[in-house]
């Protein structure tokens, strides 16, 4: 057994964790918590706040008062300062984060160790970034003596709404362009996983983020969310999470026309091409739906193979699958997790029953047993034979479940691509450079990957189009989302 090399349970996960309101950990308004469920044995390890509308109030509150005390006179030299010792801190205790992060959504801990390095690269980029508010365009080309100014302003105070497939990602996407920028932050994270943020907010205010600067407040959606979302206080808002849960977040946050980023799912096309090499295409596109449990808004779930290779696809892929190490991410040699959650479990097995009745199930779809049965444990699943208008084509599962479809040519690839309702990513396995660049070209998303799949620099950044949501996050443009452009003209007579 692998189980000698599992790294004991950090410190940090026990007990009844708190909100994180004005600088000052506090407990919840309504006195109640949530359970954190280790989604590898089904058991409860500790406790989290319950917060709801007021606490959610009291944080914007604290988030506006800081906003409009010290921090709008900090230099953006000073902000970048306070990002470079966040960064240190952090990545001095990430062997810590990764480990409660696997803890709390099951994420194997060879992928959330692997995080630090992508940690270092978001934070260097928003420290970067913080002279971005500074003066844009001096101008003097009125008729008479005038000066004019472009300034971009901090938008005031951010909401950020998260979900639990990666908030060690996620949080970074609140917390880094607020600290670039000077706007204060309130975070809900997600109620299945909200560990990582805590801890990561706690490495934060030791690191000297002002008072008020950064707040959490966990708890459920419909309680928490809905009302961050609603709040009138709260200038900007940013989600990643469901469609239908965005629908929702829209209408509440109209009262006070907040300015909204959206980051929903995928049903992202990966598109192999007879002439790409196999040895690479195979493990490419399996792990591009199989990795993080499928729990991926990016996961190339519907993988199109041209007819002349598609059987040998197939038997490949089936071949892989069977050799994927599924198990509890605290073992470093397991690749694939459980799913986050008992609801999860249910949401996939659902969809792995109904691909069951519409096309061929070739590998997985079982539930593994023996000491894995306790756990949301599902084996990575293929489909074959998947045509695209079926179900499990068209919804996102969210779960590591691949369906493969074939194809005749690069026209019809396209089209069944392109003929969802999603566009955040898509890939393409091919040799012929004339190939890659006009299925590259073609597919309507955000991302299209290239003999690859799943690589993410933050000062690119990324973002979906159609259902896939709009905003993007990342590079400078995630940046200047944050801010809002100011004219100031002068006379100077
Ligand atoms: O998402 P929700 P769920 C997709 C994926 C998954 C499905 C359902 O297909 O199977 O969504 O997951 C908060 N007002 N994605 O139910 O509800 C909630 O507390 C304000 C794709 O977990 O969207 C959590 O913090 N907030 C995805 C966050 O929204 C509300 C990642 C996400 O939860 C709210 C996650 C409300 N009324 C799920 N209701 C991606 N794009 O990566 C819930 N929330």
């Amino acid at each position: 057994s692998q189980n000698h090399d599992r790294p004991e349970r950090p410190a940090f996960v026990q007990g009844a964790k708190k909100l994180l309101i004005g600088g000052r950990w506090v407990d919840p308004a309504g006195g109640e918590q949530i359970a954190a469920i280790n989604p590898a044995t089904g058991q409860e390890m500790c406790r989290i706040a319950r917060g709801d509308a007021r606490d959610v109030d009291l944080a914007v509150a604290a988030a506006r008062r800081a906003f409009e005390g010290d921090w709008s006179r900090w230099t953006p030299h000073q902000r970048r300062k306070l990002l470079l010792k966040v960064h240190d801190l952090v990545l001095d205790h990430f062997e810590e984060l990764a480990l409660i992060e696997t803890l709390d959504m099951g994420a194997p801990l060879s992928r959330t160790r692997n995080l630090r390095e992508w940690t270092s690269q978001v934070l260097q980029f928003y420290a970067s970034q913080c002279d971005a508010g500074t003066v844009a365009a001096p101008r003097n080309s009125l008729p008479g003596h005038f000066l004019t100014l472009k300034q971009m302003m901090p938008v005031g105070v951010v909401g950020g709404i998260i979900p639990w497939n990666g908030p060690l990602i996620g949080l970074w996407w609140i917390f880094g362009p607020a600290l670039a920028t000077g706007c204060t932050a309130v975070l809900k994270p997600a109620e299945d996983a909200s560990l990582s943020v805590l801890r990561v907010s706690e490495l934060m205010l030791e690191a000297g983020v002002p008072e008020g600067v950064i707040n959490v407040v966990t708890g459920y959606g419909h309680e928490a969310g809905q009302a961050l979302a609603e709040h009138m206080g709260v200038d900007r808002l940013a989600f990643t999470g469901s469609v239908g849960t965005a629908q929702a977040i829209t209408r509440a946050s109209a009262g006070n026309l907040k300015r909204l980023q959206m980051e929903l799912g995928g049903k992202s096309p990966d598109i192999v091409f007879a002439d790409a090499d196999l040895d690479k295409a195979v493990p490419g596109a399996a792990m591009g739906v199989f990795t993080n449990t499928g729990q991926v808004c990016v996961a190339g779930t519907r993988i199109f193979v041209q007819r002349r290779v598609h059987d040998e696809f197939v038997a490949r892929l089936k071949e892989f699958t069977a050799t994927i190490r599924v198990g509890d991410g605290c073992d470093p040699q397991t690749q694939v997790g459980p799913l986050v959650s008992q609801r999860q479990l249910e949401r996939v097995q659902h969809y792995i029953g109904i691909g069951g009745g519409e096309a061929e199930l070739v590998a997985g779809g079982r539930r593994p047993g023996g000491e894995l049965a306790a756990g949301f444990y599902v084996e990575p699943t293929v489909f074959a034979n998947v045509r695209n208008d079926m179900t499990i084509a068209r919804e996102e599962i969210f779960g590591p479940v691949a369906s493969v479809i074939p194809f005749d040519d690069m026209d019809e690839a396209l089209r069944l691509a392109n003929d969802t309702p999603y566009g955040l990513a898509g890939g393409v396995w091919t040799q012929n450079l004339g190939t890659a660049h006009k299925v590259a070209q073609g597919i309507r998303a955000g991302t299209v990957w290239v003999n690859c799949y799943g690589v993410l620099d933050p000062a690119i950044g990324f973002g979906g189009t159609k259902m896939s949501g709009y905003g993007w996050k990342g590079a400078r443009e995630h940046v200047e989302s944050f801010l809002y452009p100011k004219a100031t003209y002068i006379n100077l007579d």
